[in-house]
């Protein structure tokens, strides 16, 4: 199959996801064409079968703001066109459904039909796709693609829930390289913490559905109970505010900031647990790198989250803002070597339920359902 995989480059789970869905894809000897505005962070790579179209948009003094959308469609056009793809798959519904709705348009007139595939990925659904703003557009576009995928159980219901869809939803899970996790990593632990501390980590695109400033208030609790240290990867909006938290609680001097980092295995195997207290998770893709890299999750119980860290076993589901539980669940995790040995064991064998060779086969048969090569 010759496929076209739209998607943001960025450090955000739908952009990972891409990412290595269609690098998996190129191992499988699928020609594989990621079409976005710059180079995937996660695309380390170039092989036989990976090619990379950069979308450029045209800046011109009239424009307030740039007309990116109306270039992806040119530049998808281009890419059906000329490399002859059997198939579109967008990840994130905004603006990437409706760009490729357009091209599929264009390339009918030229007697060219493009199923498109478009996978929703969270926000673009529970956060700004239901706004009045994109709704109209948002839905149009789920309605008209060939087929409609989301990461979790609960996103399909939020999606069901928030617009008139006349279609099925296919639920396909996130999924993780686990050999990313596995293989051995230079232990950055000697250099985060000192002797007998444990490592508690937060990887997030600090926005204020990630309610970071809760991480804060957790850590302040742990580390009157247990000697620990607080690792932050990835930056964003919310990250001078955490920094101002960590100051006023008094905790600034055992927190460690480490900014974007494009391999998150590399720090997750310094770690013992893994904090996450968002607001809402479609899925939570950051929770599951961590149970990969063999780390227990306390996270909250909203959205998609439950579908990934099962309470007692890989970590903990706590309410969000309750901060208190949280705490108190980390301490309980990190204050005896056999029970944070379980929760390791636990997340793992969880992970490996998520991998991609699970999971890949989904994408796959969907792939031939839509393009009627399942007969
Ligand atoms: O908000 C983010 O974390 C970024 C966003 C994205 O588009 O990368 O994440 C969403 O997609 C991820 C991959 O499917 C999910 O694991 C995240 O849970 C989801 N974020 C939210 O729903 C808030």
């Amino acid at each position: 199959m010759k496929i076209g995989i739209v998607l943001y480059p960025t450090f955000g789970g739908s952009g990972v996801v891409a990412t290595e869905l269609g690098k998996e894809l190129a191992q499988l000897d699928h020609q594989v064409h990621f079409i976005t505005y710059s180079q995937p962070v996660r695309l380390d790579y170039f092989g036989k079968n990976i090619f990379y179209h950069e979308v450029s948009v045209l800046d011109y003094p009239l424009f307030d703001y740039l007309p990116y959308e109306i270039n992806l469609s040119s530049k998808l056009v281009d890419v059906v066109k000329h490399e002859k793809l059997d198939l579109l798959h967008v990840h994130y519904a905004i603006p990437h459904a409706s760009a490729a709705y357009m091209a599929k348009q264009i390339l009918k007139k030229e007697g060219i039909d493009i199923p498109v595939i478009t996978t929703l990925h969270g926000t673009d659904i529970t956060l700004v796709g239901k706004d009045p703003s994109f709704e109209p557009v948002i839905n149009f576009v789920m309605n008209e693609s060939d087929a409609l995928t989301a990461v979790s159980e609960s996103l399909a219901r939020d999606t069901y829930e928030h617009f008139k869809l006349e279609k099925k939803i296919d639920v396909i899970p996130n999924f993780i390289r686990i050999e990313r996790y596995t293989e051995d990593k230079k232990n950055l632990r000697a250099t985060i913490a000192q002797k007998g501390e444990r490592v508690i980590m937060h990887i997030s695109n600090f926005r204020p559905v990630k309610r970071v400033e809760d991480v804060v208030r957790v850590f302040a609790k742990v580390c009157e109970k247990i000697p620990s240290r607080m690792v932050f990867v990835g930056d964003g909006p919310e990250r001078f505010k955490i920094e101002t938290l960590c100051r006023e609680l008094g905790v600034y001097s055992k927190c460690v900031f480490l900014g974007k980092i494009r391999s998150t295995e590399e720090v997750l195997a310094s770690a013992d647990l893994f904090l996450l207290t968002s607001e809402t998770e479609s899925f939570g893709l950051a929770a599951l790198e961590a149970m990969a890299a063999k780390v227990p999750v306390i996270s909250t119980n909203q959205g998609g989250l439950p579908e990934v860290n099962i309470d007692g076993e890989t970590g903990f589901l706590c309410d969000v803002g309750d901060v208190d539980a949280m705490a108190e669940k980390t301490i309980h995790i990190l204050e005896d070597d056999e029970v944070l040995a379980r929760f390791r064991a636990g997340a793992f064998a969880q992970a490996n339920r998520f991998s991609i060779q699970e999971i890949l086969p989904q994408y796959l048969n969907l792939y031939r359902r839509v393009l009627g090569w399942d007969t």
